[in-house]
């Protein structure tokens, strides 16, 4: 089918059948913050919530995409249906990519249990949680069983886009300092599970002691979060990996936990599409309105403090007013 023939209806009848076509074309239009993607995952999602969603985030470079791939080989064998969403502007997925002895990521591509797309989020409101939330309930319909999502997170900020995965992995190598002091620091949240890659390296186990060490501090949590040293081109403990994965799932799914989970995540990330619809709103509304721009020079000016012109903003482009006295930050 040519570019421009699906409709609401087929693109949906494909994504419910799994067409590789459909899925890509739909994960497109969700890319570009497309009005029939809307309508399609709007359409699709009581039929969604089958998926179980694992995040892989790290710093660049880690070995991401290569432990990825090699879970999707490991989990294939036993015939589980497989999507990947990439958000890695830096390696992406690609037919070409990836071509070591043990992974070749050109047999994926060509396996119809696996869908895998890098993506980027060019015309995005909501930004990336928006992106990626619909491309995974788009995995989702088309009856996915394992949804991999892979982001760039060197501990600040960027891991918000984890925030609608059941089970986060973390993966770092030696040399992911940043990492290290951010989980120290309580700035990066800890994650389900953690992969120190190039196990080969001879710093690997130094870094294995030293997030041992800062996992040993929390002792409130019931998860305690497995450490697991990798070597992703030779596959190697990677069983070990999806073990931990599966366990968390487990974990997850006794006690009612995984929905209790999935409930905070949706509404997270709910409360995130939102909040970057509005920043852009706002954004748009300061940029084209003169009157709004003059209120920003008059706080650079100081004739005006910071939050009387908060104020004004507020009250014009989102009309929330502060006359009733309750709202008074
Ligand atoms: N020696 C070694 N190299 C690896 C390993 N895993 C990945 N790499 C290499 O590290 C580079 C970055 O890998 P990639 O999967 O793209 O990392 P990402 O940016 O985290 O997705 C590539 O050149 C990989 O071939 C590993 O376990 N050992
Ligand atoms: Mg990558």
């Amino acid at each position: 089918m040519a570019r421009g023939e699906w409709t609401r209806e087929s693109l949906a009848e494909g994504v419910r059948a799994g067409e590789k076509r459909a899925l890509a074309r739909a994960i497109s239009l969700v890319e570009n913050g497309d009005a029939l993607a809307y309508d399609v995952v709007h359409d699709l999602y009581p039929e969604t919530g089958n998926a179980y969603a694992v995040g892989v985030t790290g710093p660049p470079g880690v070995g991401k995409s290569s432990l990825i791939s090699a879970l999707v080989r490991h989990v294939r064998a036993q015939e589980t249906t497989v999507g990947v969403i990439s958000v890695d502007p830096s390696s992406p997925f690609s037919h070409g990519a990836l071509l070591g002895d043990r992974i070749r990521l050109a047999d994926h591509f060509l396996d119809p249990g696996v869908f895998i797309r890098s993506m980027g989020t060019r015309g995005h409101l909501g930004g990336l949680a928006e992106a990626t939330l619909q491309a995974l309930l788009v995995l989702d319909a088309a009856g996915k069983e394992l949804v991999f999502l892979e982001t760039v997170g060197a501990g600040q900020g960027e891991v918000e886009v984890i925030g609608i995965a059941d089970t986060v992995v973390l993966v770092l190598m030696p040399g992911s300092g940043d990492s290290v002091q951010a989980l120290k620091a309580g700035i990066m949240e800890i994650p389900d599970v953690i992969a120190i890659n190039k196990l080969d390296h001879p710093a690997a186990k130094t870094m294995l002691n030293e997030v041992r060490s800062i996992l040993s501090l929390d002792r409130e949590s019931k998860w305690r979060p497995p450490i697991v040293m990798t070597e992703a081109l030779r596959g190697e403990n990677v069983d070990e990996l999806w073990e931990k994965i599966q366990a968390h799932r487990s974990y997850l799914e006794s006690e009612g936990r995984l929905e209790e989970r999935r409930g905070k995540n949706l509404a997270g990330e709910v409360f995130a599409v939102a909040s970057g619809r509005a920043k852009a709103h706002l954004e748009h509304a300061v940029e084209g309105d003169p009157e709004l721009r003059r209120l920003l020079d008059e706080v650079r000016r100081r004739e005006l403090d910071p939050l009387t012109a908060v104020r004004e903003i507020l009250r014009k482009v989102f009309k929330v007013g502060y006359e009733d006295g309750t709202n008074t930050r």
